[in-house]
């Protein structure tokens, strides 16, 4: 008998023909949510799951006792009980690499968006505003030359900070990671402590993951530290900044301008004063965001599904211990 399977995200048909050759695959709307009573029917069946940003809960897994694995269509899994998981002997993967190269261009984006404010000038151009020529007033930052610092500097860190080095001449240190030797000579990267690389840096970007350690890392006595010039660049996660905090100091002048591609609310609510800002440019979470990127991350997960429930080693396993 065929094991059975529940999407939920976007695969390609290509991708969905793969899965169904295989298994009983049920296809949730895009709307559905696991732990609606429509869903638990096919989670009572369920050997697999593959989404994109599931939010998993003990009652999801309670629902679903024959499951055996979960393939979520991103890097990050801070919405999934690993623990539980584990405990349950339910294998977790995950879609590193793939996204690495494309979250790092968008975290140059969003450098480079604020200190040139390409967002505020292009909106200037497009209300006619030109006609009254350039000055000082829309003049912005240098980017080459500046120093970057890494918040965090795993995959995604270190691709940010290759751009940085290696394109604009950066000088890159980071915090939130062990030593690397090997980025220190060929970046010239420095390690540093949290609040020494907030003190020096221009560009402070955040790449850690959001766990319990890091949750609001980075609060009101953080930017304090930074300089006045600084640009404050978040491409991980929301909750790893206090929000209230960042909109203070972006209000009252303690750091320049903000990047952010994640808010501790997604959808970041209308209301929000980071939605008018004209010194911070907000993206609704598109970091991964590009054709082939999602459809490479859908395939990891695709292969990460089949190979966990034909009895093989998925690519990106999280929960090593589930795999004997
Ligand atoms: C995801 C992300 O696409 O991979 C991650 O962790 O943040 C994005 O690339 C997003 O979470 C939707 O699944």
């Amino acid at each position: 008998m065929k094991k059975r399977l529940v999407v939920q995200g976007r695969l390609n048909d290509a991708q969905l023909a793969e899965l169904s050759g295989l298994f009983e695959v049920d296809v949730l709307p895009k709307s559905a949510k696991l732990d609606a009573p429509e869903s638990r029917a096919l989670l009572a069946k369920a050997h697999g799951i593959v989404g994109s940003g599931l939010p998993i809960t003990a009652q999801i897994l309670d629902a679903a006792p024959n499951l055996a694995a979960i393939a979520t269509i991103s890097v990050g899994y801070d919405s999934i009980p690993v623990d539980e998981l584990t405990k349950r002997g339910i294998m977790l993967c995950n879609t590193p690499d793939v996204l690495t190269e494309t979250t790092a261009d968008t975290g140059f984006t969003l450098i480079m968006a604020t200190a040139r404010r390409v967002v505020e000038l292009a909106q200037w151009v497009k209300d006619g505003q030109w006609q009254a020529g350039v000055g000082p007033e829309q003049f912005g930052s240098d980017v080459h030359g500046k120093t970057l610092g890494m918040v965090g500097f795993g995959r995604i860190g270190q691709a940010v900070a290759r751009r940085g080095a290696l394109g604009f001449g950066m000088k890159v240190l980071y915090a939130k990671a062990s030593a690397k030797p090997e980025l220190d000579r060929e970046l010239g990267a420095q390690h540093r402590e949290l609040s020494e690389l907030l003190a020096e840096s221009d560009f402070v970007c955040v790449t850690v993951p959001l766990t319990a350690e890091t949750e609001h890392l980075i609060g009101a006595q953080e930017f304090a530290l930074m300089k006045p010039s600084g640009i404050f660049i978040n491409i991980a996660r929301g909750k790893v900044v206090d929000e209230n905090a960042l909109i203070q100091a972006l209000e009252n002048g303690v750091i320049k301008a903000a990047g952010l591609d994640v808010f501790e609310q997604e959808p970041l609510p209308a209301s929000s004063p980071l939605t008018t800002m004209a010194n911070v440019v907000a993206l609704p979470h598109i970091g991964s965001a590009t054709h082939e990127t999602r459809d490479a991350m859908a395939q990891r997960a695709v292969d990460n599904i089949r190979l966990a429930l034909q009895g093989e080693r998925p690519i990106s396993l999280v929960n090593e211990e589930t795999w004997r």
